[in-house]
């Protein structure tokens, strides 16, 4: 038996209860409703934190595992257990995990752009600690060679196949230039182990970039001299359509977003409210704006700082259907359209009766 294969199969794709008023189910995926989050902190508590799962969630038993560093990009090829790993510096980070697909619902519902994919509405973000060893010293302890250009990060859990092609285990190249700038491969999150959902043993956790990066049950890196490639950076995660180039443009950083703590769609009362939401940026939240008429705009008030910001803003509200947007820093309108329906970084419309 391999040393990294799961102990067990999982009755379902994802282990964790999901109770329904704090998940919406979309298959082998979870989506945390932001209404479950209203009294919640800035850490969203991993029974509350979305789960994408490309199959199922591995049972990896931590004892055996290992994690292997090897290729043309590194002089010392390296086999860590988790008690090697543990045993290295260690650091804490709060970071933000999103799906590139985060909003690919509303291509459809506020768009009229139908796009194929999970139909998620805002839900598939969650921001943690995280506490791991950077990826840097890792490849530093392997000997990370001058002319390392990737480094590919594989899952171990099971091979992906969608449409009849079998596309292997979860992978995706990252540059070395982001490897050895900010990347963590995290053993903790929220103070306690990896929960079997989010990556159990050790993930990567890649800020500001797209979910994917952030490759959960991670099982080897191959660092390389020559560019490498999956199905992942070549065929998915791209955006691809009218407005891009033939071959599409690869998806990296995240864009900003904002969203109200707010079952979908809401039903208030009326009177004096006080609407809350968080509001997430790669490289920080400069401003929030609330529309709750469509014309005008108020700024919100800022409760917590960062990457993760909560807000709030008192709101009249008056009997009847309402609209609510949030906008945070210079979101569009619109978001331009690509076929997978990745990156909607547009302002969302609220549906909302005040009764
Ligand atoms: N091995 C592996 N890593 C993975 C995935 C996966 O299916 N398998 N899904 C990716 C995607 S698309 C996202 S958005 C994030 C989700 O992380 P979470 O489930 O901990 O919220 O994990 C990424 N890492
Ligand atoms: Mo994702």
């Amino acid at each position: 038996m391999l040393p990294s294969r799961a102990v067990a199969a999982a009755a379902s794709p994802i282990v964790k209860p999901l109770p329904a008023s704090d998940f919406i189910v979309h298959g082998t995926n979870a989506e945390t409703r932001w209404e479950a989050l209203r009294d919640v902190g800035s850490l969203v508590p991993v029974s509350k934190f979305f789960v994408r799962n490309h199959t199922s969630t591995p049972l990896l038993d931590g004892s055996a595992w290992r994690l292997r560093i090897f290729g043309s990009g590194v002089s010392r090829p390296l086999s860590l257990s988790l008690r090697d790993l543990r045993a290295l510096p260690s650091c804490t980070v709060e970071a933000v995990i999103e799906c590139a697909g985060n909003g690919r619902s509303f291509f459809t519902t506020q768009q009229g752009q139908p796009v194929p994919g999970t139909p998620w509405k805002l839900g598939a973000v969650g921001n943690a600690r995280w506490r791991g060893v950077p990826l840097r010293e890792l490849l530093r302890l392997a000997g990370v060679r001058e002319s390392a250009v990737d480094v590919m990060p594989a899952g171990l859990d099971d091979e992906y196949v969608s449409g009849g092609v079998n596309h292997g285990r979860v992978r995706r190249p990252l540059p070395v230039s982001k490897a050895l700038d900010d990347v963590l491969v995290a053993y903790e999150m929220n103070g306690v182990d990896l929960p079997a959902d989010h990556g159990y043993p050790a993930r990567l956790v890649v800020p500001g970039w797209v979910g994917i990066a952030s490759i959960k049950w991670l099982g080897s890196l191959e660092v390389s001299s020559t560019p490498l490639h999956s199905p992942w950076d070549t065929d998915f995660y791209r955006l691809l359509g009218p407005s891009y180039p033939a071959a599409g443009t690869l998806v990296t950083s995240q864009v900003a977003k904002g969203a109200f703590e707010l079952p979908w769609e809401a039903t208030l009362t009326a009177g004096r409210q006080l609407l809350t939401g968080r509001a997430w940026a790669p490289g920080g939240v400069r401003r929030i704006s609330v529309s709750t008429d469509g014309r005008t705009w108020r700024r919100a008030t800022p409760v917590s700082g960062g990457g993760w910001t909560r807000w709030q803003i008192p709101w009249r509200a008056t009997p009847g259907a309402h609209v609510l947007r949030v906008r945070v820093d210079d979101q569009p309108e619109s978001a331009p359209f690509n076929t997978q329906g990745y990156l909607f970084g547009a302002v969302v419309k609220h549906p909302v009766t005040v009764v």
